[in-house]
Formats: structure tokens, sequence, C-alpha cells
């Protein structure tokens, strides 16, 4: 890829973590960690990957994006709104008694929005059922699922993981946004399913690991899928909780940030910070 596409991603990327700040300023607290980690994934999906029409989010050949962690949240209104589904506005709502972003996504609200999660390990069932769907449809649309690391202690993931794998669901590609931390700690302490690409090939998926903040292994890893004929195809993407903020990465306290206003000034001064770099780099390639 051309740097400068990959830095215009990597701009994209900071106003969606700006769009996450709004709604954690708006809502005074929000699942922060897990949706500043997926930040780089959402951003390729959106602004590179998939074909989505903000204007007609119902388009019947998109590309469809399931949000199988329901409480990142934040990380797909920050995405839809940068995208243009809906009124950036609408970001100050959250929290709000009957707000279109609530706290787990709500497709009955919001456009763009597939389908309800919010309790962990359905969406991949889900996702699985919309692929073979579109495959009987002879649809061209792929299925794209994110998932957390911690998300995967729910064992009704392994079902839908055999499900797919059994229909050699080319069209499904899932993520596992691999921070390393879940609700309560440290995933391999909590439950512990490492060596993770070892249990997804025994379950007869195709698998990558890539670095989750690197548009160009996330986009590139993309394209080469099916990694395998006849395989779904999941992608490990080693990530950082809470990513760009200085004060939270790596954190296990700010996987549900109440923010603090010290706190959220800082923050700003983070991405302020990324924002100076971004600039740096973009003068560099002018020259
Ligand atoms: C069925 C179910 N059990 C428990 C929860 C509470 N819960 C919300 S987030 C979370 C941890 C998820 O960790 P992970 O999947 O690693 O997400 P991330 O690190 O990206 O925030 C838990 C247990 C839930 N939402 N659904
Ligand atoms: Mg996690």
């Amino acid at each position: 890829m051309d740097r400068r596409e990959i830095l215009n991603l990597e701009l994209i990327a900071l106003n969606i973590r700006r769009n996450i700040l709004r709604l954690i300023r708006a809502g005074e607290a929000g699942h922060a960690g897990g949706a500043l980690s997926s930040a780089e994934i959402l951003t390729a999906l959106y602004y590179n990957l998939m074909k989505v029409d903000p204007g007609n989010p119902g388009w019947t050949l998109r590309d469809r994006f399931v949000l199988s962690a329901g409480h990142k949240c934040l990380v797909l209104y920050a995405t839809l709104a940068e995208k243009g589904f809906f009124d950036k506005s609408v970001l100050d709502t959250y929290g709000a008694l009957d707000s279109r972003i609530p706290g787990h996504p709500n497709m009955h609200k919001l456009p763009g929005v597939e389908t309800n999660t919010g309790a962990l390990g359905h969406g991949l069932s889900i996702a699985g059922g919309m692929a073979l769907g579109l495959r009987l449809d002879r649809s061209p649309a792929k299925v794209y699922v994110l998932m957390g690391d911690g998300e995967l202690a729910e064992g009704s993931n392994w079902e839908a993981a055999s499900a797919a794998a059994m229909h050699r669901l080319e069209n499904l590609i899932v993520f596992v946004d691999r921070n390393k931390l879940q609700i309560s700690g440290p995933t391999t302490e909590v439950m512990n399913y490492e060596p993770l690409d070892q249990r997804w090939r025994s379950f007869g998926w195709g698998v990558r690991i890539i670095d989750g903040h690197d548009f160009e292994a996330i986009i590139g890893r993309v394209n080469e899928a099916p990694f395998e004929k006849g395989k779904p195809s999941v992608i490990i993407a080693d990530t950082v909780k809470s990513k760009g903020l200085s004060f939270a990465e790596g954190r296990v306290d700010y996987h549900y940030w109440k923010a603090k206003p010290e706190e959220l000034k800082q923050a700003e001064l983070d991405l302020d910070n990324i924002e100076k770099q971004l600039t740096a780099k973009t003068e560099n390639i002018g020259q």
C-alpha cells in the first residue's frame, strides 16, 4: 500500500478515537478499552475493505459487519458517524434515556447496525447464518465479525465455529481483537485459550496472526482470504487495550472507564500528540 493511503487511514482512526472520546464525555463513562483497541480494524473495514453505502444502509449487496462483542459499541458508533451513516450530533446523546446509541447496539434504532449484540457469544452464530444465507442467494457479499478475546470464553462460540467450518463458509471473516484483557483481568488467567491459532485451526478454520494496529497487515490479510480453500477465515489481531491513551493502555481498569475530568484532559492531549506525529509524517511524504 501507498504511504499516503496508510496515513490517510491513520488520520481517520484518530478521528474515530476522537469520536469515542466525545461519546465518553457525553455518557461520562463507557467501555473504552476494547473500543480503542479495535479502531484500526473498523477503520480498515469501513474505509477500505467493505462495500457499504451510508446513504443506503440496507443495500442488498453490502458486506455485513457483526459486532459480536457488543460492549465495544463505542467504536462502531464512532465509525458509523465518521462514515456518515448518521449525524455526529447523535454521539452527544450517549448515556441519555431513549438515545439511538444505547450501551449495546440496537439495529432497530440505528442505521448501519446489522444485528443486536451485547450478550457475548452470539455474534458468530448470527454471522454464520448470514454468510450461509448470502451464499444460497449467490451474493458476492462477505460477512465480517469482530470478537473480543475474552468473549471466546463463551462456549456457544465454539459450536458456531464448528458449524461455520462444516458449512465451508469461505465468505466469513472473523477478527479476534486479542488485547489480552477482559473485564476482570488477563484472558490467560480468566479462561486460557492459548495457543489461540492452534485452537481455531483445530476447529477447521484458516488462521492468520497480525499486528491489529497495522493497516497494511489488516488489509493485506483480508485481501488474501479465504486463507484455505473451503474454510472460514479468522484473523487474530494483536492489539493494545485502550490504545492511544497514555494513562490507560494495557490497564484492565479502563475496560469500563468512568472518566474523571483530568483524565479527559489528558486523553485530549494524547490524541493531539498523535495528530502532531501524523502531521509531521504527512509533511515528510510531501518532501
Ligand atoms: C454473556 C455475557 N456475559 C458477561 C458479559 C459481561 N462482559 C462485558 S464485556 C466482558 C469482557 C469481554 O472481554 P473481551 O471480549 O476481551 O473484550 P475487550 O477486551 O475487547 O473489551 C464481559 C465478561 C456479557 N456482556 N455477556
Ligand atoms: Mg479483550
